[in-house]
Parts: C-alpha cells; sequence; structure tokens
C-alpha cells in the first residue's frame, strides 16, 4: 500500500456550502491548531495522513496552505519538548549541510506557532507542527529493485550528513531504545505478570523468541568494535517520502528516534521493511520473506554513500544487525500483545500477535538465507 500526499489538500476546493468546511470550523481543535501555526481561520481541513504507529498525524489546511500535525505519543515520548529539541538541532546540522551543497534532500522543519512555541496543548494532548512535503507519496511495501535502491541510498545519504553531527548532543528521548538485553527483560517481566491473560495463546511465539537470546552476546561483543554514529533509528520504508514526479526519494521524514546508535540498526530496519513483499502485520505468512533482488539493491543503495565512512566491521556487522533488528521488532509487538496493547497503534485485538507472527517469519526466512544474504554483504 502506498500513501499519496497531493499539492494540495485533498479536500480543497471548497465549492460553495461544503459540509466539511462547516464542520471543521466548529471543530475546535482544527481551528485552534490553524489560528495558533499562523494557517488562518477560514477552509479549515484537517484529515489523518500515513500509517504511523505511534503519533496521530493529520494534515490541517486552511486558506490553501498546509501543515502536517502531529498529536504526540506522550506515553512513548514522555518530554515532547526535548524531542522537538532532538528534532531541530537536526534540522539545524542539515540545514547547514544543504546550503553546503551536501544534502539534497528536503528537510522537514518544525514550524513555530504565532508565539514562537513548538508545541501547542490542545485536545488534551501535545500538538507540533511539521512543513508539509507535497507532491510526494510513502510505501508500506517496496515495489521493485529500483525503489529499494532509491530508498537506501537516500537514508545513506542521511547517515553521511549527520556523519559529523554530535549525537551525544541529542537527549536520549527513548532510553535503551534498542537495547535487545534490556527489551529481553521487558518480555520476561510481561511474561512473568501475564496481566491480561494472553501467555496461553502465544506461548509458541514466547518459546521461540526465548530461544534466540543468543544474539544478546552477539551484539555485546560489538561494543568498542564498530563506532557509535548518529542514527536515525526508525529507517522503516514509509519513512521515506518519494517525490510523486520522478520516484525519487524526496525527503527522510520521523526524526523522533534520531539518537546514538550502531549503522546495523539503520540498515536491519531496512532488511525488515524493503525486502518483504508483505506488509508487516499481513497475515499471508507463507509469502513473508526476504526478496534477495531487493536485499541486494538496499545494500548496493546504502553502502554507495557511506564508502568514505564505513569500517570493515561495520558493513560485517551488518548481517547481525539483519538479523536482531528484524527479531527485536518481532519481540516488541510481541509484549506489547503481552502486555495489553499499550505501545503501538492497534486496528484489532490480535493485531500485535499477528506483526509478531510476522516478523518471526520474517526472521526465520533470514536464517534460512543466511548463506545467500551473507555472501551478498560480502561482495559490497
Ligand atoms: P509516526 O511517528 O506515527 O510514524 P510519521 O512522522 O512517520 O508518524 O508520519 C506518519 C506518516 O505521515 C508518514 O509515513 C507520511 O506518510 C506522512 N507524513 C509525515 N510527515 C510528513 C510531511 N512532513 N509531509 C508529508 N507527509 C508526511
Ligand atoms: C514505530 O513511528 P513508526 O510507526 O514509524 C516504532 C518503531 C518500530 C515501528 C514498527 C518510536 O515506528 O520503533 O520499528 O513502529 N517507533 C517507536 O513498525 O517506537
Ligand atoms: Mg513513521
Amino acid at each position: 500500500m502506498s500513501y499519496v500526499m497531493d499539492e494540495l489538500s485533498p479536500i480543497l476546493p471548497f465549492s460553495g456550502r461544503d459540509n466539511s468546511e462547516i464542520s471543521m470550523k466548529s471543530n475546535p481543535v482544527a481551528l485552534h491548531l490553524s489560528e495558533s501555526f499562523g494557517l488562518g481561520s477560514e477552509r479549515i481541513s484537517m484529515k489523518p495522513i500515513g500509517n504511523g504507529h505511534i503519533n496521530s498525524t493529520m494534515l490541517l489546511t486552511a486558506n490553501e496552505k498546509s501543515l502536517v500535525v502531529q498529536k504526540l505519543n506522550t506515553e512513548v515520548f514522555p518530554e515532547p519538548e526535548m524531542l522537538v529539541k532532538n528534532a531541530r538541532l537536526i534540522e539545524t546540522h542539515l540545514s547547514q549541510k544543504h546550503q553546503l551543497g551536501e544534502y539534497d534532500l528536503d528537510i522537514i522543519r518544525h514550524v513555530p506557532t504565532q508565539s514562537q512555541q513548538f508545541l501547542v496543548d490542545c485536545d488534551n494532548g501535545v500538538w507540533r507542527a511539521l512543513e508539509f512535503i507535497g507532491g510526494s507519496y510513502s510505501e508500506d511495501v517496496v515495489k521493485n529493485t529500483s525503489q529499494a535502491e532509491i530508498a537506501a541510498n537516500a537514508f545513506g545519504q542521511f547517515a553521511v550528513a549527520l556523519g559529523d553531527f554530535n549525537a551525544e548532543q541529542l537527549y536520549h528521548v527513548i532510553p535503551d531504545f534498542h537495547n535487545l538485553a534490556m527489551r529481553a527483560q521487558t518480555l520476561k517481566a510481561v511474561i512473568a505478570k501475564n496481566p491480561v491473560d494472553r501467555l496461553a495463546r502465544c506461548q509458541a511465539e514466547v518459546d521461540f523468541c526465548l530461544s534466540q537470546f543468543g544474539l544478546i552476546n552477539e551484539l555485546k561483543d560489538l561494543q568498542g568494535v564498530v563506532p557509535v554514529r548518529p542514527c536515525h533509528n526508525d529507517t522503516k520504508i514509509n519513512n521515506m517520502l518519494f517525490c510523486n514526479k520522478s520516484h525519487t526519494a524526496k525527503a527522510v521524514i520521523d526524526l523522533d528516534t534520531c539518537m546514538p546508535g550502531y549503522w546495523l540498526y539503520d540498515f536491519g530496519d531496512m532488511v525488515r521493511t524493503f525486502c518483504s513483499p508483505e506488509e508487516e502485520d499481513s497475515t499471508n505468512l507463507e509469502n513473508v520473506g526476504v526478496r534477495e533482488e531487493i536485499f541486494a539493491a538496499l545494500v548496493k543503495g546504502y553502502v554507495e554513500p557511506l564508502k568514505d565512512l564505513i569500517t570493515e566491521q561495520e558493513k560485517q556487522s551488518f548481517w547481525l544487525g539483519t538479523k536482531v533488528m528484524t527479531f527485536m521488532i518481532g519481540l516488541r509487538f510481541l509484549t506489547d500483545y503481552l502486555d495489553g496493547d499499550n505501545y503501538f497503534a492497534i486496528k484489532h485485538a490480535e493485531h500485535n500477535l499477528e506483526r509478531a507472527q510476522n516478523q518471526f517469519a520474517l526472521y526465520r526466512d533470514i536464517l534460512a538465507k543466511k548463506h545467500t544474504l551473507k555472501a551478498i554483504l560480502s561482495d559490497v
């Protein structure tokens, strides 16, 4: 599935007595946000966009100008002001790179309110606004090798542009975000508690998960061997915007989890979300697996911009990244299922379990294709 962001609001132009206009004018949230972020109070529309699991993302349009507004998930991000501070440091760095001709992609900038604030309290939550990148679309499943190479290359450009950014400036908005040992502890704690009595329903997945904890030591062995770098930490395919016309990469989005990490995390999350022909929550498990030609295209696309910075050990660590990231997200979905769905947005009761089953199916296929995938990696 893909998600298209038109140049203009999908509801515009309004003709006569448009119902959406009437309802939006009386929608106090849309009106408040529109006035706060300087769009005015005329011809307002607000509708959900994208398929993110964490924040509520809306396209807000008024007077033919559009902004992306997001109600931040403050359970996940308890310190939204630090989230915005991190993102703005990155915006500034990327803008400098852009001015030097060293970064070509669009930069998603936060938009201040009329009183120069970046957060607005509204509707029992905290909202921010981002510049809307029109004429773009995002994908939930990679269509072909060319798209994989283009997106991976853009994530690579993003990594290189942040190569000289001091990631220690970034606040750890979610501590231990990709710490597998910590994620394993959390899973064990929720198994012990079994708060919503779902353990029996997913014992097979739990047993499988517990049998894979050797990955924790494999990761520990990398400490001091691969460099800590500024990472995006959520390089899933729908965090890339493509141009409607040229189908080139337009912007890397969702910078909320940019924190110090290993490039293997960003590589692995791309493998996880680019390579399967099925969406992350598909229950068509026979079809879930790694498309080897997509894997090869992603390796090529990502490594090319990194070539002057990447170390041999980092390249070698990409195999571990492939395994760890797919496994870890499966573990996180399973943990959330057992915990009663407190973290990821769900559409039905079994959603998190189905996501976990999907990711474990993908992880199993990765293990089964070990020799082929490692051979592709050793070729770059
Ligand atoms: P989440 O944190 O919930 O994943 P995202 O920031 O990734 O939220 O946004 C969700 C979706 O909204 C994206 O996948 C994309 O389709 C769309 N989107 C987000 N920001 C923009 C933007 N600045 N311009 C256009 N579309 C956007
Ligand atoms: C969440 O925000 P979104 O939908 O891009 C999650 C990622 C997971 C991903 C799984 C802050 O990403 O870590 O990999 O879902 N983001 C956060 O699809 O937890
Ligand atoms: Mg996202």
